[in-house]
């Protein structure tokens, strides 16, 4: 039997047919929207059935033996263990206040329905404390969006005639981009890839700029320093459309291509090219990605790149970047039932709590303040949900001490994690696949598409919304979580919609909640304050923030650790995330080891020569947080001076921990965005080939 659902495996969400034979998932396939063109395969989807019944799944609630990191947990029935949890959440409120318990989310469980669930146990019962980790991913690149014109855009690389690809790896991450990437350079796109990697993407692009990590928003300056000067920009659309081009206009003289070169790796005469060829070749789009988040400067550098946009009208045109058309659920947060008096921990960044109305807050790394230096105040128990925070937040050694000092902490997760170990409680929860949930990416444009149940959940695992309205009754929260069952609790959602959960399961192609529109803004204007695009914003200038984006006209270097005494520094780059596995998950699951088995450090082979470093030599590298051992890989897709080192191998093995390495010290001022992207580090030969550390625990 085959049945429609969306992928959870990763976050790009794709919409999957899946063959059902005798009750298991057998296969699943993606579905293609394109005309025609190549298709791209993902092995966890293709393994998806190995992932779903991996015998290292939960079976049961685990409840810990003694105090401490470790294994030793007992089986326990959901009734104790549920108990046992509410009872914390009493004793902790009684204690230290309501706001002392937090609950933390990684994206895993999606960020629809499964993310208002926490919202609204967390802010019913008194805390506002349900913290996502949208500051290192792409929520920091979306209030940047919002601050510019009002909403994130959706490139429409199908239909684009220049494709500008900025710190994004489609082919890895979301293969249904790619493949349109693909079909639109078939039909004659020119591409621009900007990118500290050669991907395979920016080996075929016809300018490929090789930028040095975290100097994107000098970039973007250097090419609206080219299109304003040549005149390429769109004049009607900016007249028309926008405030503060004379701003901008002042900002960017100080960022001229001769200028911002060299401190970007980058030929004077490459920048201008690239800005002339997206300039004048539209409809264009620009695909931006999580190579500009997890940077210092990612709210300015991102909103320098959403201005090009804007400047070269290419906002909300067919083939450029679309403005979505988000469906209109009913917001069931109930954010309304804090106090204003009742101050999250996130205090310290009020734009990015507020910035929009379900995001909620995504300051992850407040949470970690809060535990170790009790500021504003301390937290004393946590939930985490769907989350591996004791290997993806930066400075994983300081999160570890963090996580240790809790009074009290359950990991909500299908798998026993390095995050789970330090849990009091574990609650095995289902699979993507084995329940039914609203998911975010089909509500904030049309169509919405349900991601639907298609097989039952595996052994007494329960589904993540059973589990927080189970445990919303336990606390005392009956009349907040009334539901039985997922599909009561999404039709009470999308009652302001007219659509239904069965009219979903009826249209599995999607529903539309309005008719697709380009160019908006000509009835509707632009969702932001002055109703146009905000090259310059009022709202930051009143908020202390520069009101456009590097009007001191100051170049720095943000990178971590740059003012290392030390000499010999590199630049360490977080790397690729490669197509078997999403962050720390599935490195338990036996084929998809076998297809990619071990992570490496790239070194350049110029740096490779003058050092001596030889493939599958053992390297060391160090920064002031903490070490990472891994052996080396001689490959030329990095820049001479830089390195590339694995991304999720620190789930099964610590000492390949990219986040040993990371600074959660400095942050962006608007979004708390650490660097876990990149940072100097110091490197040094251990060992010959293949005397690099093997698994630990
Ligand atoms: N240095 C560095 N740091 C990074 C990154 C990087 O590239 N470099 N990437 C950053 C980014 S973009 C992100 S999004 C974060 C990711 O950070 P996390 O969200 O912490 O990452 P994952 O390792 O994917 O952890 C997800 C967990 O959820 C579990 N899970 C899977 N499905 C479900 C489900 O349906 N329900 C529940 N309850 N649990 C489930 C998985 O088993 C896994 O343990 O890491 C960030 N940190
Ligand atoms: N297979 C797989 N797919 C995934 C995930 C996964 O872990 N595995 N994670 C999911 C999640 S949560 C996310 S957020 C998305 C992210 O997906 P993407 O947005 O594609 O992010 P990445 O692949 O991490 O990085 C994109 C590119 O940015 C480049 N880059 C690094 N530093 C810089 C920089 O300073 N400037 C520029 N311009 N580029 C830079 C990298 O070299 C890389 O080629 O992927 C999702 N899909
Ligand atoms: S890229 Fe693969 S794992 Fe991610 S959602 Fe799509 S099919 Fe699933
Ligand atoms: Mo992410």
């Amino acid at each position: 039997m085959k049945k429609h659902t969306i992928c959870r495996l990763c976050s790009a969400c794709c919409p999957v047919e899946v063959e059902i034979q005798e009750g298991r998932l057998a296969r699943a396939e993606r579905k293609y929207a394109l005309p025609s063109g190549k298709r791209v395969q993902c092995p966890k989807l293709m393994a998806a059935s190995d992932i779903v019944y991996s015998p290292e799944r939960l079976k049961t609630p685990l409840i810990k033996k003694g105090n401490g990191f470790g294994d030793h947990f007992r089986e326990a029935s959901w009734d104790e263990a549920l108990g046992l949890i509410a009872d914390q959440f009493h004793h902790f409120k009684k204690k230290h206040g309501a706001p002392a318990v937090a609950w933390l989310r990684g994206m895993a469980a999606d960020w629809g329905a499964p993310w208002d669930y926490a919202t609204r146990l967390m802010h019913a019962f008194g805390s506002p404390n349900a913290i996502g980790n949208g500051s290192v991913c792409h929520v920091a690149r979306e209030i940047a969006h919002n601050y510019t014109y009002g909403a994130m855009t959706l490139p429409q690389a199908k239909d684009a005639r220049c494709i500008v690809v900025w710190g994004k790896n489609d082919r890895n991450t979301a293969p249904g981009t790619h493949e349109a990437i693909v079909y639109a350079r078939e039909k004659g796109a020119k591409l621009i890839v900007i990118d500290p990697i050669r991907t395979p993407l920016a080996a075929v692009a016809d300018i490929f700029l090789q930028i040095k990590p975290a100097h994107d928003g000098y970039l973007a300056m250097a090419m609206m320093h080219e299109i304003i000067g040549s005149g390429l920009y769109d004049k009607e659309f900016v007249e028309e459309f926008t405030v503060g081009f004379d701003d901008l206009k002042g900002a960017v003289q100080a960022y001229a291509p001769e200028k911002v070169a060299e401190a970007t790796w980058l030929e004077p005469h490459a920048i201008k090219e690239a800005a002339r060829l997206y300039a004048t070749t539209g409809p264009a789009c620009i695909i931006d990605g999580n190579g500009l988040d997890m940077q210092l400067q990612v709210f300015q550098a991102t909103r320098a790149v959403c201005m090009l946009r804007a400047l070269t009208g290419n906002l909300d045109r067919q083939g450029g970047d679309f403005i979505p058309q988000p469906v209109p659920v009913r917001n069931i947060q109930l954010k309304e039932r804090l106090g204003s008096h009742c101050e999250p921990i996130t205090s310290q960044y009020p734009l990015f709590n507020e910035f929009h109305s379900t995001w909620g807050l995504h300051a992850q790394s407040c949470l970690i303040d809060a535990i170790m230096e009790e500021k504003p105040y301390a937290i004393k128990m946590l939930v985490v949900q769907s989350g591996n925070p004791a290997v993806t937040m930066a400075d994983s050694n300081r999160v570890r001490k963090a996580l240790s000092k809790l009074d009290f902490m359950v990991s909500i997760d299908p798998f026993l994690t390095e995050t789970g170990r330090f849990a009091h409680v574990v609650l095995p929860a289902s699979s993507c696949f084995e329940r039914t949930q609203l998911n975010r990416a089909y509500i904030r444009n049309s169509p919405v598409m349900l991601q639907d149940q298609v097989i039952e959940p595996l052994a007494d695992s329960w589904p993540d919304w059973k589990i927080t309205f189970e445990l919303a009754r336990r606390i005392g929260l009956e009349d907040e979580f009334p539901w039985q069952s997922a599909e009561e609790a999404i039709d009470w959602q999308l009652e302001p919609t007219g659509m239904t959960v069965q009219m979903l399961r009826e249209n599995p192609a999607g529903l539309r909640a309005d008719k697709l529109q380009f160019e908006k803004h000509r009835s509707k204007g632009f969702a932001t304050p002055s109703g146009k695009v905000e090259f310059y914003s009022k709202r930051l200038q009143d908020a202390g923030h520069p009101p456009v984006p590097y009007m001191d006209g100051k170049m720095g270097n943000p990178i971590s650790f740059c003012d290392s005494p030390h000499e010999d520094l590199w630049v360490g780059i977080s790397g690729e995330r490669t197509t078997p596995y999403t962050h720390t998950q599935f490195f338990q699951v036996p084929s998809l080891l076998k297809r990619d088995p071990e992570g490496f450090i790239d070194v350049h082979p110029l740096d490779a020569q003058a050092r001596g470093i030889s493939q599958g030599d053992a390297l060391k590298v160090e920064t002031p947080r903490g070490m990472v051992r891994l052996k080396a890989r001689i490959s030329d897709v990095v820049h001479p001076g830089s390195l590339r080192i694995a991304w999720g191998w620190g789930g099964i093995q610590r000492e390949a921990n990219v986040n040993n390495l990371t600074d959660d010290d400095l942050r962006d001022p608007v979004t708390s965005t650490p660097s876990s992207r990149s940072f100097m580090c110091r490197v040094e030969k251990v060992g010959k080939e293949g005397e690099a550390s093997g698994k630990d625990s």
